[in-house]
């Protein structure tokens, strides 16, 4: 299904495009392979038994078979038994090895070699300090051995495992060991065995000195399960919360979905070089350390947080991913979508499912809404890719998820089951697509989603605006919404969607007022959906007794822009009374991004603002009230309350204008912090002072609620320059006892000019200087600084010894965080952020194609920008774009933007 492209690329491009619409089944089943590698880090030798199967209803005669490989060196090649010819049997061509004649079945025995060491792109078999691990999603099984490496091709491997005893004496891979043993010359072995079938992108082996901290699950139905977290052993005293992090999972999967673990073993392996967040090898995740490791000294709530979903998003692929699998690539958001889904659900219920909620939305406007409106959109399932790596994003990915909510909004979570068990029961050991998926949910209820479909096929983000009617004398109210998507690439005109909106009607003093559509006997309570499916539509509500505050898109019920001119005493009713806790949210963030988008209008500009506008000031005094009176108010969540005192992002805001100044939003949105600081310094002091924790560290949600709300207060006050707090930022820095105070002072105290400021972050540093991961933070607080000489010491840290540009941590916590997280600095009009990051993109993607790609994206919105940053942009792009030898990674990303 790979063909030439020929249209609609810049003349230089050589991109071979892999389009849907060419999808074939494979030519050949390969149901067995047995493996064995002589592991060794600058070389290690692989041995493949495969058993070829032609399925001859697929098959054209004379066709020869490919077998994906990539940077193998061919050692030996042999059908049953007999020595294959270059040339004549096979034919090495640039995606592989080519069988010239493949027979209708036999054994095909590849020996190749591969140097681990070499491997910086951390894809196929690579070195992570002193251990072996691999990363095979999507395509790195072909950089170990020829292989037909697609995800519809499944095999049940069977893996030996040889290599010095001193060096590894650790070896894993998929499945159940069924054999170990030692050999001569100080070498050992073990054969691992596992009897699923599985797509080689599910494949892994790890070899290191690690030690294991091991725990046990019982299954519902009386299974034992053991559960291994492999570490280095000065990390295994930090494994706690990821080892309790899982077993929560496997408990909720059974009570949830009814899902129980298949093997009788579960192995998670921490590794510090790693691309992404973790893999879902089937029985053997890979973990980025940062998923895995947490203590209260080096971890914050956001890290326990980050783990325990992360270890449940792993542990959840074993069905919603392994057991079902996606027949190709373009259907990624199968496994990924649904199984962000199933992880959000799991943090809710575990945590504040309002708190949890409103930081999925966050991530989702910050990130995904941009990349839905820039030159790399494309739909949840794409069409067609250049290189699969690029598509791991926050579309397919949060947008996949959002997807999977609105079936679980329009079916309720018992019709939502009920599609779920319908889709094991048919797809159990397949490979599928996502209109499997869609089928199994319309089936399993008898419903048809057909238009549903199109969340899948259209890319951007849909605009729904809102008029509403109240008629006093039939005390009816009519609410009129239209639908429209903007133009994306490729896709210039959209199809309406369907759209369920969550709503609620209330009263002008907060009530809820019942809610009874024309042609309904009776009326209801709380909240309901709406069905969105026309690009005009309206719905009259009857025995309405008064004119009504809408409140649309409740616990944000469709991955939409809503509009509607709501007054500003609605706003604040909503945000006081609204049953829904995100719906209360939103209203207030409406009041806040009004305020801003205001103040940082190019037509109406003035000095920076010192005051607070009455509506943010009401806002702002009704979610401290709560917190500072003699108690706490009854029903108050500090956690909730943070987040409501959290001014919308300049990602966000950036999304809502037609031309980005990304100055302006940033220094409207600083002068709106400080002056809360500022006008509210007492009450913020107040709460420092309840909130100071004098016990020992809990990682629970409402422990960490309390310290979000301090540390939000402590922000606010240091934005407004006061002086109290400022010290107490810079104590809380040298030695809060938790890291999760200890960087939000720090957070706070690099804005400023405080004359410890350096000393500070020295003993920082050095406290840490063995822990890798708060090294990251190091780096990351240090770019994020609103201080104007933030890129000269960005620039700095990159010569730091404990810097290091091979580790995708080091780089996403230095140059990722600046580029994507100080928006300001990043833009600033001489270029120097832009010329900073075209030169990183380069330097790494001579080594690492992929981290790279991920890398430029900040630098692909450039037609939303003002005309001076526009032409800067483009010629950094342009300057990517002529490197020689650049990657197809980046330049799929590149051409894309400058198209
Ligand atoms: N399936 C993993 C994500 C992942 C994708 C690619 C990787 O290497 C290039 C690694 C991990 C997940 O969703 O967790
Ligand atoms: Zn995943």
């Amino acid at each position: 299904m790979t063909v030439a492209d020929s249209s609609a690329l810049p003349p230089a491009s050589t991109q071979t495009v892999t389009r849907l619409a060419d999808y074939r089944p494979p030519l050949y089943r390969l149901p067995s392979v047995s493996l064995t590698f002589w592991l060794d880090r600058q070389k290690t030798t692989v041995e493949a038994r495969i058993r070829l199967e032609r399925d001859e209803a697929v098959y054209r005669p004379g066709e020869s078979l490919l077998l994906h490989g990539g940077k193998l060196a061919l050692e030996s090649l042999t059908l049953e038994g007999e020595p294959l010819m270059e040339g004549r049997d096979y034919r090495l061509v640039p995606d592989g090895l080519e069988l010239l004649n493949p027979p209708v079945a036999g054994e095909l025995v590849s020996r190749v070699s591969i140097d681990p060491s070499a491997n910086l792109e951390l894809e196929g078999l690579y070195a992570s300090g002193d251990m072996l691990c691999t990363q095979c999603e999507a395509e790195g099984f072909r950089k170990i051995t020829y292989w037909l490496d697609r995800p519809d091709l499944l095999s049940v491997y069977t893996v030996k495992l040889i290599a010095s005893a001193a060096d590894y004496p650790v070896l894993l891979a998929n499945g159940n060991c069924i054999e170990h043993g030692t050999m001569p010359g100080g070498q050992h072995f073990a054969v691992w065995h596992d009897p699923f079938p599985k797509p080689a992108y599910l494949f892994a082996v790890v070899a290191g000195q690690l030690v294991k901290t091991a725990d046990r699950f019982t299954t519902r139905s009386g299974r034992t399960v053991d559960l291994e977290i492999w570490t280095r052993a000065a990390d295994a005293a930090k494994t706690g919360h990821a080892m309790m992090s899982l077993k929560h999972s496997m408990a909720w999967d059974e009570q949830v979905f009814g899902l129980e673990y298949d093997l009788d073993i579960y192995m998670i392996v921490a590794v510090g070089d790693f691309n992404m967040g973790a893999m879902e090898n089937k029985g053997l995740n890979v973990f980025n350390t940062k998923y895995v490791l947490a203590d209260p000294q080096t971890a914050t709530d956001l890290d326990y947080q980050g783990i325990e979903a992360v270890i449940a998003h792993e542990y959840f692929h074993n069905w919603t991913g392994n057991r079902v699998t996606c027949r190709d690539w373009f259907q990624l958001s199968l496994k990924e979508g649904l199984t962000v889904f199933r992880d959000q659900q799991f943090s809710a219920d575990m945590n504040s499912a309002a708190v949890q909620r409103i930081g999925n939305v966050r991530g989702l406007r910050a990130v995904q809404f941009p990349e839905d409106a820039g030159p790399t959109a494309h739909p949840v399932r794409p069409d067609s890719y250049v290189e699969i790596n690029n598509f791991y994003t926050a579309t397919v990915y949060n947008k996949g998820a959002e997807v999977v909510r609105m079936y679980h909004t329009l079916l309720g979570a018992d019709g939502f089951r009920r599609g779920m068990d319908l889709y094991f029961q048919r797809h159990d050991g397949q490979a599928v697509t996502c209109d499997d998926f869609r089928a199994a949910m319309a089936d399993a209820n008898g419903v048809d989603l057909s238009q549903f479909g199109r969340w899948y096929s259209q890319a951007g983000t849909p605009v729904v605006r809102v008029t509403d009617q109240y008629d006093t004398e039939t005390k009816t109210y009519t609410l009129t919404m239209t639908q429209s998507c903007p133009p994306t690439p490729g896709q210039p005109v959209k199809e309406p969607f369907l759209i369920p909106i969550a709503m609620g009607l209330l009263s002008a003093d907060g009530q809820t007022l019942p809610t009874q559509l024309t042609g309904e006997a009776t009326a209801q309570a709380g909240t309901r959906v709406l069905r969105l499916s026309d690009v005009r539509q309206s719905f009259t509500f009857v025995n309405v007794a008064e004119a009504p505050i809408p409140s649309l898109l409740r616990g944000f019920s469709a991955p939409v822009k809503l509009e509607r001119a709501w007054t500003d005493a609605e706003l604040a009713t909503l945000a006081a009374h609204d049953s829904d806790a995100f719906a209360r949210w939103e209203a207030g963030q409406t009041v806040l991004t009004r305020v801003l988008l205001a103040d940082a209008d190019p037509a109406s500009i003035g000095p920076a603002r010192t005051d607070l506008p009455e509506t943010v000031a009401n806002l702002v005094a009704a979610t401290l009230a709560p917190f500072t009176g003699e108690t706490v108010g009854a029903g108050a969540d500090p956690a909730f309350a943070a987040l409501c005192l959290a001014l919308p992002g300049e990602a966000y805001l950036a999304e809502l204008v037609p031309v980005v100044y990304p100055d302006r939003l940033h220094a409207a949105r600083n002068a709106l912090r400080t002056a809360i600081g500022r006008r509210y310094a007492d009450d913020l002091l107040k709460i420092i002072a309840r909130f100071t924790d004098t016990g020992p560290f809990q990682p629970t949600a409402e422990a960490a609620g309390r310290r979000a709300l301090r540390n939000t207060a402590l922000d606010l006050l240091v934005a407004g320059g006061n002086s109290a707090a400022i010290a107490l930022a810079a104590d809380q820095a040298k030695a809060a006892g938790n890291m999760t105070d200890r960087l939000a002072a720090l957070t706070a105290l690099v804005d400023t000019d405080h004359p410890e400021r350096s000393a500070i972050l020295e003993a920082f540093q050095a406290d840490f200087a063995e822990d890798a991961l708060v090294l990251d933070k190091w780096f990351t607080v240090q770019a994020l600084s609103r201080r104007a000489d933030t890129l000269a010491q960005v620039t700095a840290l990159l010569g730091h010894p404990a810097y290091d540009a091979k580790n995708p941590n080091k780089v996403r916590a230095l140059v990722g965080s600046f580029t994507t997280g100080n928006r300001a600095q990043f833009h600033a009009l001489d270029g120097s952020g832009y010329g900073f990051l075209a030169d990183q993109v380069i330097a790494t993607d001579g080594f690492n194609g992929k981290l790279a790609a991920r890398l430029v994206a900040p630098l692909a919105p450039w037609k939303k920008m003002d005309p001076a940053r526009q032409g800067l942009m483009r010629a950094e792009l342009d300057r990517i774009r002529k490197t020689p030898g650049l990657s197809k990674d980046v330049t799929e990303i590149v051409e894309k933007a400058l198209a």
